[in-house]
């Protein structure tokens, strides 16, 4: 298999967390794409992914997967021990939900943030992000305030259960993991209360997966 990302970025890095849980590192070859100077918004890469992102996971037979949740529901089933994604029908459902509420009301917003709101990954970029659009810093802040909330939202969570979606950790919370890594890259901070949602960051930072991803 090849995973087509670039290492230090935050979705990417679920990615490479979920390999290291299931001990698929030396399966894997990784091609790097070079998102600061838009590789990714180019013919070739936009081929295997249309819709310009990483990271895209290329099987043996050549099939293309991209989207963290298609490919770490792929990688978790190969050995038919699904760890992070659930084996019951309610373990399934409640990972689910959980980790689209990690998503959308936290990783994505700070994404958000991140490309409209701030430089970015710089100048080679700014084309794709929506340049000439007057209120995009406006909204890009709006997008910030909504990542905090949702911090909030699952700090309130954590304090009556050890992880995001209950008792076992799962791909929700690599989720809220690596979007509160790339809330620190871009300069916001966990609010100050969030006590229950900072004890959960030590504890999952702790993890060898975490510690020593793909
Ligand atoms: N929903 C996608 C997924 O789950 O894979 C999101 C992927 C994504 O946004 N990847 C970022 C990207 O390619 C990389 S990172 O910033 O998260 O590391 N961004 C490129 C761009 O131009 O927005």
């Amino acid at each position: 298999m090849k995973v087509f990302d670039i290492p230090g970025f935050p979705n990417p890095l679920r990615i490479r967390i979920v390999l290291a849980e299931k001990g698929l590192v030396s399966n894997v070859e990784f091609v790097k794409v070079d998102l600061p100077a838009a590789e990714h918004k180019q013919p070739a890469f936009l081929s295997i992914n249309p819709t310009g992102t990483v990271p895209v996971l290329q099987l043996d037979d050549g099939t293309y997967i991209s989207e963290c949740t298609a490919i770490t529901e792929y990688l978790d089933n190969l050995d038919g021990n699904p760890t992070l994604t659930g084996k019951t029908p309610k373990e399934k459902g409640v990972i689910h939900m959980m980790h689209k509420r990690a998503e959308s009301e936290l990783a994505d917003p700070v994404g958000y943030y991140f490309h409209h709101a701030t430089p970015g990954l710089g100048a080679a970029l700014q084309p794709y992000k929506s340049p000439e659009w007057e209120g995009r810093v406006e909204w890009g802040n709006r997008q910030r305030d909504k990542a905090v909330a949702g911090m909030r939202y699952f700090d309130q969570v954590l304090r009556s259960q050890p992880y995001v979606a209950g008792d076992a950790f799962s791909m929700a919370d690599i989720t809220v993991l690596a979007g509160l890594i790339f809330a620190g890259f871009a300069n916001i901070e966990i609010p100050e209360e969030c006590e229950a949602l900072k004890s959960w960051q030590a504890n999952v930072q702790q993890r060898a997966s975490v510690r020593n991803p793909a």
